[in-house]
């Protein structure tokens, strides 16, 4: 079993999606600050936008979708949970074999690649702040526009699309890429894909089953049906 997440799965946390328009801040669209090209040009702006994120994710709690999603990883010898969040709620709620596709909020690195992967949670960073080693300005340790992704994160995710019987895909808007063709792997593969998303998205029409409510309900009752239809079959088995 593979799942992908998209911001969509956070949502009920209290955790704003991106697109849409509750994904807009000051009235700048996540793709004019989450490149490289923004941070260049003006990182206390960039700086600020994570800062006032970090504030918002900061007390977030994991909800039903992420606890369930452990639930799973305890039923399945092969379970894979690929995720496009930063938020690092999944990691949060218990999820352990997780790929973090477009990195951590919470982990900082500096521009000059001294020193990657420091963990900040502070609330009350000095802003832009800058690497303890080389006092070069850092960077929070996420994927930007133009970037690419973590190579063994990409392989990690690649493969369990590659090879899962089932996909779960929830709450993404499945727009970016390459994130947004795991599902199209998978389907390629033969295996069976489920789109949880209160709204259509253009993965909608080729999934082979789509459930139009929030993760947080959802979730918890694919996975009771599925476990019902497991025992059910089970019981047909036994009785022959
Ligand atoms: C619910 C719900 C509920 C609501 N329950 N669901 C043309 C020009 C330039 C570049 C490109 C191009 N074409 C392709 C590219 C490449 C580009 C790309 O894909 N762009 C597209 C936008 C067109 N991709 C990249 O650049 C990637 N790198 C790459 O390709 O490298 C190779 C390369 C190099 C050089 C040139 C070209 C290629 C990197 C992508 C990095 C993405 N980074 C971000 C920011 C991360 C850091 C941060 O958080 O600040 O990742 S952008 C943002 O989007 C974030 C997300 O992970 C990602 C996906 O968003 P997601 O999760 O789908 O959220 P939303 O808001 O879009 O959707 C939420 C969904 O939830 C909606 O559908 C709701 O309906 C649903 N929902 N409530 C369930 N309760
Ligand atoms: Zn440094």
């Amino acid at each position: 079993m593979a799942v992908l997440t998209g911001a969509g799965v956070s949502a009920e946390s209290g955790v704003p999606t991106f697109r849409g328009e509750d994904g807009l801040w000051r009235n700048y669209r996540a793709e004019d600050l989450a490149t490289p090209y923004a941070f260049r040009r003006d990182p206390e702006l960039v700086w600020e936008w994570y800062n006032w994120r970090r504030g918002l994710i900061g007390p977030c709690k994991p909800n039903a979708a992420h606890h369930t999603l452990v639930e799973m990883e305890s039923r399945f010898e092969d379970f894979t949970l690929i995720t496009q969040n930063v938020d690092g709620l999944h990691r949060l709620a218990g999820s352990r074999n997780l790929v973090e596709l477009h990195g951590n909020i919470w982990r900082m690195r500096c521009t000059q690649g001294c020193r990657s992967g420091w963990e900040d949670r502070s609330d009350t960073l000095e802003i832009p702040p800058h690497c303890p080693d080389c006092g070069a300005l850092a960077r929070p340790d996420v994927v930007w526009f133009g970037e690419s992704l973590p190579a063994r994160a990409l392989e990690e995710a690649f493969a369990a699309a590659g090879h899962c019987q089932v996909m779960l895909v929830v709450g993404t808007s499945a727009v970016v890429q390459p994130a947004a063709s795991l599902p199209l792997v998978a389907l390629q593969r033969g295996a069976y894909v489920v789109e949880v998303n209160p709204h259509p998205t253009q993965l909608s029409e080729v999934v082979d089953e789509v459930v139009r409510e929030p993760a947080a309900v959802a979730l918890p009752r694919w996975w009771q049906d599925w476990l019902a239809e497991g025992n059910r079959q089970a019981g047909l088995a036994k009785r022959g």
